[in-house]
């Protein structure tokens, strides 16, 4: 094979994936394979993006890729793959392509497509399958692909005969990027590859059963403004429904039209400006005081693309005690799942808020606005900052105040994560990419590939915890090879950070199997091409970012935090919102 093919870091490969589809490969009805079928398909549905790894049985789906117009990135591990086929799709709004063999390539993007279920994230995977014939024998990289994927799938299918190919893949991508979105997994057995059939572009979808309803039932958006009208001290709740939907700039008209206190759970975060006065930052189990406080005391919660998860509600029974809650979600069987809406409306959020836009009146609320200035004068979110050694929160707000509070930013799953939006301030939707609901370790380094991809001229910067970066950090060489710049900045505590964490406050600080040697970033970086850097003083912690900033290459940097810090406030797994430890601290540093 030539270096075209393996994707080494030869000229050709570098070239390929600056190519941007300009021509179809197949014009022309006629016989074609396959292979030729799905990728031409793919094409005319707009992708020019994929990420993938080859093996035996997806051989004639490569080999059509040989000269295909699509920019393709080979990740070091499937998993990877995935996380950069779903940061890409976060990061563009497009849906993401992953491609994979049958076997172990299947079952290593298992973590990846239950990463983007739970964040209702579009990607369509292909997966190849051993001859039809030949299913159910335990052949040589056999795995029951569809049976396997079936619960971290928001559908998944097996294409039996060519005669489907096309139809089947274009469902997955209007079921993987309609209604609420998530990934679809077509397994497509060899034999289905190579065989022939009649191809001209023309197969209609046949979903009966699946029809996504946009419009919200306007006596239910009319209830919601009237409620909003009456409110003396509502709450905006908005989760990543509001980004997918990309219905940012509704709700902010929304929210300052009615004038609305606007509050994010992680993946909503970017939806409204942190920086605008109406902001409330996060919510929930390590949100900010006022938020949990404003939930908690609010006479209307008006929740638009959130779902009500655990880590957001603490006690359900006691959560927004005195609120009556409107919940607007695309999803019907969102609504109502795990707490009691008096409207619900469905539909696409984008509609259904400029609609109830239209509906609100202006009121000054004055005495609720200045229950909240005080809740955020007196519990800001805050650390130690005359400290001399290297708090993580410092470099957070460092990396923030140096990108001028513009990058892509994603993250490993820990305290880090959490730190995140605490102290970096999101401006715009898809800012920041994170593992919301399955919290996936190793998400980070992958996902600011993938959003490096789609968006060249970015600042993509990886906020990453010490053992995330563990998990997936072989995904370096790929961001090397494929020249992309991103900046991974490592807040190495050396811990599993947010474990230990329970493990002090709840274990009696135990600090059982949580602590690992780690190698030296900085040396593993460069072993991989990348830049590596150490910092070990705080005066020398700007300096670094800047450094990264400025390089073309991929840099990491490898900070050396303080290492017991924890993540404040927090409202321990099973209390209610208001039942928040480390307020006292807060208080103290304000
Ligand atoms: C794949 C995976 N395995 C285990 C966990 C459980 N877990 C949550 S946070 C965490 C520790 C994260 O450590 P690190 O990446 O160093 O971040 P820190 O908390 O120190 O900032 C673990 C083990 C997880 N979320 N994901
Ligand atoms: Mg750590």
């Amino acid at each position: 094979m030539s270096a075209k093919s393996t994707g080494s870091a030869g000229s050709a490969e570098k070239s390929s994936i600056l190519k941007t589809p300009d021509k179809s490969i197949q014009g022309q009805a006629g016989l074609k394979t396959g292979a030729e079928i799905a990728v031409q398909t793919l094409i005319d549905q707009g992708v020019d993006t994929m990420f993938g790894y080859p093996g035996g049985v997806i051989l004639p789906f490569f080999d059509r890729l040989y000269d295909a117009p699509i920019r393709f990135i080979i990740p070091r591990h499937e998993q990877g793959g995935c996380h950069m086929a779903d940061a890409y799709a976060r990061a563009s709004g497009k849906v993401g392509v992953i491609v994979v063999t049958s076997g172990p390539g299947a079952c290593n993007i298992v973590t990846g497509l239950g990463t983007a279920m739970m964040d209702s994230i579009p990607i369509v995977a292909i997966t190849g399958q051993v001859r039809t014939e030949l299913i159910g024998n335990d052949a040589f990289q056999e795995a029951d692909t569809t049976g396997i994927t079936r619960p971290v799938t928001k559908y998944n299918c097996i294409v039996k005969d060519i005669k489907d190919l096309e139809r089947t893949i274009k469902e997955a991508f209007y079921i993987a990027s309609t209604g609420r979105p998530g990934p679809v997994v077509i397994d497509l057995p060899v034999d289905i590859q190579v065989a022939k059939t009649n191809f001209d572009g023309k197969a209609e979808m046949k979903l009966r059963g699946y029809r996504p309803r946009p419009k919200g039932h306007s006596r239910q958006i009319s209830m919601a403004a009237e409620a909003i009208n009456k409110s003396e001290r509502p709450v905006l709740y908005v989760g990543g429904g509001i980004i997918i939907a990309n219905a940012a700039e509704e709700m902010r008209a929304l929210a300052k039209k009615a004038h609305l206190p606007v509050t994010m759970t992680l993946l909503g975060l970017g939806s409204f400006d942190q920086n605008e006065p109406e902001s409330l930052d996060m919510l929930g189990m390590h949100g900010s005081a006022y938020a949990n406080y404003a939930v908690q005391e609010c006479d209307l919660l008006i929740a638009v693309g959130a779902r009500f998860d655990d880590r957001v509600t603490g006690k359900v029974k006691t959560f927004a005690p005195h609120a009556k809650i409107i919940h607007i979600d695309i999803d019907p069987a969102s609504i109502a799942k795990n707490v009691r809406a008096n409207i619900p409306v469905v539909g696409d959020a984008k509609y259904i808020l400029a609609e109830m836009a239209k509906e609100v009146e202006y009121r000054q609320r004055k005495e609720w606005f200045a229950k909240i200035a005080q809740w955020k004068k007196k519990y800001p979110l805050t650390y130690d900052k005359k400290s001399t050694n290297i708090k993580p929160q410092y470099v957070i707000e460092q990396i923030c105040e140096l990108t001028g509070g513009d990058a892509i930013i994603t993250t490993g799953v820990g305290q880090h994560q959490m730190w995140t939006p605490q102290f970096y301030k999101f401006r715009r939707p898809r800012q920041l990419i994170t593992s919301g609901g399955l919290g996936t370790m190793g998400f980070g380094l992958p996902a600011a590939i993938g959003a490096q991809v789609a968006q060249p001229s970015a600042t993509v910067v990886d906020i990453d915890g010490d053992h995330s970066f563990n998990m997936t950090m072989t995904e370096l060489r790929t961001a090397v090879e494929y020249e992309l710049p991103i900046k991974v900045c490592i807040l190495n505590n050396g811990y599993m950070g947010m474990v230990r964490q329970w493990q002090e406050l709840f274990y009696n600080r135990r600090y059982s199997k949580t602590y690992l040697a780690n190698p030296e970033y900085a040396q593993v970086a460069e072993a991989l091409g990348a830049v590596g850097m150490t910092v070990d003083k705080k005066a020398d912690v700007p300096k670094a970012i800047k450094k990264a900033l400025g390089e073309k290459r991929p840099c990491v940097i490898d900070f050396k935090v303080e290492r017991e810090e924890n993540v404040w406030p927090m409202v321990a797994a099973g209390k209610s919102l208001n039942e928040m430890d480390g307020l006292d601290l807060l208080e103290s540093m304000a």
